[in-house]
């Protein structure tokens, strides 16, 4: 039987090479079954959970979709629109925030990184995310989630409030319990300056991230300056827990390649770091050239862009609005 499936990015610009591995890349294999419904979403209330310029949010609302399609989204098969578009979703959210406890949000991890040191001066927004999250998921009953590892204690929250949702109202699996689907092997790509912190759009150096609108240039230079030690390359999985650098850069090889990271290892056991990442520029350019192009392509045709999101706020409220209804009949309202 075919899957529901339900997935957001946000537009806060400078996709990266962890969004493709992470996220996108099984979108559009989730995409490519016919016998699955894929709904994907340019999440742009969450975008402004932290300050954005709103000339810029604009343009990267447009450049998410171009990236989603430049990736390999059809978005005849797979409904793609912004999230600020279809009402249910701001709704949704403040019913279901009535739901979630205080104590479960406490302990959103992505809340404390994100928030850092100064929490009293996070937006309010940046903290209640994850019960906005699951409304856009609930809303449309997703059977699955396609998303990166970040983004695992979210989900389990968003399971968690819908079954609470269902016993306190009473209704049987009203709102539909989905499952995640995390890749599991490299399912986090992390900086290529910091092996300890993930590739994120927010990380102010530029080299610290692969764009998907990097060009073959670029690409080559920020595989060359990417962080790595002294010590040949390894030989065995154990090694790796004490070099974060090279098991990463291992282990987007890997992912590109559709191999395991064992057999990466094995690939460039006994050569240097500099051959290692000549292959892995090499396999990086192929990859995301052709989408970087395919993006600018895009960009310069805006109408495009705008109607396909159009025709997906359209499909997009078909659904949900009749799902906040029966929400807000269940609630009492
Ligand atoms: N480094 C990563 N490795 C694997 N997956 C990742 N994702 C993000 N970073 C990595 C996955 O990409 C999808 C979209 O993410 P998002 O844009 O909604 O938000 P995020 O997780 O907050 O991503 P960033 O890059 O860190 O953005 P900023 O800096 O704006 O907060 C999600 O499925 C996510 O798991």
């Amino acid at each position: 039987m075919g899957k529901k499936i339900f997935s957001g990015v946000q537009p806060t610009g400078n996709l990266h090479l962890g969004n493709y591995l992470g996220a996108i890349k099984n979108f559009v294999t989730l995409n490519n079954d016919t016998e699955n419904e894929c709904i994907f979403c340019v999440v742009d209330l969450h975008a402004i959970t932290v300050k954005q310029d709103s000339k810029e949010l604009r343009n990267n609302i447009r450049e998410t979709v171009a990236t989603f399609i430049a990736s390999g989204i059809n978005p005849k098969k797979s409904i793609i629109f912004n999230q600020s578009q279809v009402s249910a979703h701001a709704e949704g959210a403040w019913i279901l925030s009535c739901v979630a406890r205080m104590g479960w949000l406490n302990r959103m991890t992505q809340f404390k990184e994100k928030a850092g040191k100064d929490k009293e001066k996070a937006s309010i927004g940046l903290y209640s995310y994850p019960v906005l999250m699951a409304s856009d998921i609930l809303l449309y009953d997703a059977t699955h989630v396609p998303v990166g590892d970040d983004q695992k204690q979210h989900l389990e929250l968003c399971r968690d409030i819908a079954q609470k949702f269902n016993n306190d109202f009473e209704v049987d699996n009203f709102l539909q319990v989905p499952e995640p689907l995390i890749q599991k092997e490299f399912s986090r790509i992390m900086s290529l300056k910091d092996g300890s912190k993930k590739m994120s759009k927010s990380e102010l150096s530029d080299l610290s991230r692969i764009n998907l609108t990097d060009s073959k240039d670029q690409i080559i230079n920020k595989i060359k300056k990417a962080k790595t030690d002294p010590m040949p390359m390894p030989n065995g999985l154990q090694e790796l827990d004490e070099r974060p650098e090279a098991k990463n850069l291992l282990g987007i090889y890997a992912s590109l390649t559709n191999t395991t990271l064992e057999k990466s290892i094995e690939n460039f056991y006994g050569k240097n770091f500099s051959e290692f990442k000549e292959s892995l520029s090499e396999i990086l350019v192929n990859k995301i050239e052709p989408i970087s192009i395919e993006i600018k392509k895009l960009l310069a045709d805006q109408k495009y862009l705008d109607q396909i999101l159009l025709e997906g706020v359209e499909k997009a409220n078909l659904i949900a609005s009749k799902k906040i209804q029966k929400i807000k009949e269940i609630v009492g309202f």
